[in-house]
């Protein structure tokens, strides 16, 4: 590994990854969605080990999207909207059932996306909660509402057991080494609506194109 010590990093600089993935003309770049998982990944490895069964595979999701970057068509995979066309013109998808394309672009990001979606209401959970409200109760009501309905009952099971070993609001708060919890919530208050922006963007191509349920 390198020598350069880790600096600390805020949660911030993560979320507002997400307002750069914007363009002008509304499409989202692959390149700043894929880095706003990264820091999202290493902000959760910062929480503790118990939560590294879960960045495991958000880790290799983020390595498949790479892979695709770096392939010699990884300029079709610019933004989503060019990923999807690129993917779909040429058959690169398998939208039965996972066959000749497991690690197609569509069916990886889609993972990521549900995952934003469960982000989004955990966040905005956060937001809005008080002194005595329990991180693992938030959480795990957030991901009741999103990403649960895609796993089976032991990812389930695991996940919910993890949750329950998420520090309490007040260290959570100060893990993510934005300041006071005022300046959390003016945070939250500034990143959510790109992350939701994001996510409604991803979610309408996704459903124009009939891709919401790849398996
Ligand atoms: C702060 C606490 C972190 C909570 C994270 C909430 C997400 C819980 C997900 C737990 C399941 C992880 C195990 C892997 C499941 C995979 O089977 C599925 C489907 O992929 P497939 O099998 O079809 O290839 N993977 C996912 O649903 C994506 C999960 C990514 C989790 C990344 C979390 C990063 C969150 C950062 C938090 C700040």
């Amino acid at each position: 590994s390198d020598s350069v010590p880790e600096e600390k990093f805020s949660l911030k600089e993560v979320l507002i990854t997400f307002q750069s993935c914007l363009t002008d003309n509304q499409e989202i770049l692959t390149d700043s969605y894929v880095n706003g998982w990264r820091g999202l990944v290493r902000f959760m490895n910062s929480l503790g080990s118990i939560f590294s069964f879960i960045s495991k595979d958000a880790v290799n999701k983020i390595q498949i999207m790479v892979t695709h970057q770096n392939g010699e068509n990884g300029d079709k995979y610019e933004t989503l909207q060019s990923m999807v066309k690129y993917e779909l013109d040429n058959n690169l998808v398998d939208l039965q059932r996972r066959a000749e394309h497991p690690e197609s672009g569509c069916r990886t990001l889609l993972r990521l996306h549900r995952t934003l979606r469960w982000l989004e209401l955990f966040l905005e959970k956060l937001r809005t909660s008080t002194e005595d409200s329990k991180t693992s109760v938030m959480c795990t009501d957030a991901y009741n509402d999103s990403l649960a309905q895609y796993h089976a009952w032991i990812i389930r099971k695991a996940a919910t057991m993890a949750f329950c070993a998420l520090p309490g609001r007040a260290a959570f708060f100060q893990t993510m080494n934005v300041g006071s919890t005022e300046q959390v919530v003016a945070m939250l208050v500034e990143a959510i609506p790109f992350i939701s922006k994001v996510y409604e963007i991803t979610e309408e191509l996704y459903k124009q194109h009939n891709l919401l349920e790849l398996p």
